[in-house]
């Protein structure tokens, strides 16, 4: 059984939570007070979600969503067997794609980790679009997946998960 670790990475009320507790089998919340349950409204200061998602027999996932705070510290941690991250944004609001620029942009600065961006409270109306204008907006590559998803709905948490593991299997395949 291969065990990936995940950084799922959102700005504020991107919707991190309710991805971990619609699609982990366990969720914890992690704090300086030690490990509790997690609860959907964040403590104050520094914390990190963590939950396990069981893709097939063969894979599992950590799935690691620190606070913003500590999300520097921890990709830091974690880069040595990181697999990548899905970046959440809201889709929702103006602020969303901004928050999300700035994820990427620290993301990109550090180290060449695969990252898909998964788009949560989008306008389910016309998917094409929705994924052309996030790709305009974040100036995303081509290789770059683009998954419209509902943390609400596990299909397409799963398509995300997928997704990243697929971009860091070619990835490592092309050496890149
Ligand atoms: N309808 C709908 N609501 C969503 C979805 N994802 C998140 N929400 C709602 O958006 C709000 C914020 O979601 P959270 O999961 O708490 O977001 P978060 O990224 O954990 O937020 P912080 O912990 O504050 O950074 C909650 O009220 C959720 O119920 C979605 O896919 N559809
Ligand atoms: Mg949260």
């Amino acid at each position: 059984m291969a065990c990936v670790n995940v950084l799922l990475a959102g700005a504020e009320g991107s919707g991190k939570t309710t991805f971990l507790k619609t699609i982990a089998d366990v969720v914890v919340l992690s704090t300086d007070n030690g490990i509790v349950d997690t609860d959907p409204k964040a403590p104050a200061g520094a914390y990190s979600e963590f939950g396990r998602v069981r893709i097939d027999e063969a894979v599992t996932m950590s799935v690691y969503s620190p606070s913003p705070g500590v999300l520097d510290s921890m990709r830091n941690v974690l880069a040595g067997n990181m697999l990548g991250a899905v970046i959440l944004v809201d889709r929702s609001s103006e602020e969303g794609f901004d928050d999300a620029q700035r994820l990427l942009k620290m993301f990109r600065a550090r180290r060449k980790a695969p990252f898909v961006i998964a788009l949560n409270k989008h306008n389910a109306s016309d998917p094409a679009a929705e994924i052309a204008e996030a790709r305009k907006r974040l100036r995303l590559d081509e290789g770059v997946p683009v998954i419209l998803v509902s943390a609400l709905d596990r299909g397409s948490l799963r398509n995300s998960l997928l997704a990243l593991l697929f971009t860091a299997l070619e990835g490592a395949d092309t050496g890149g």
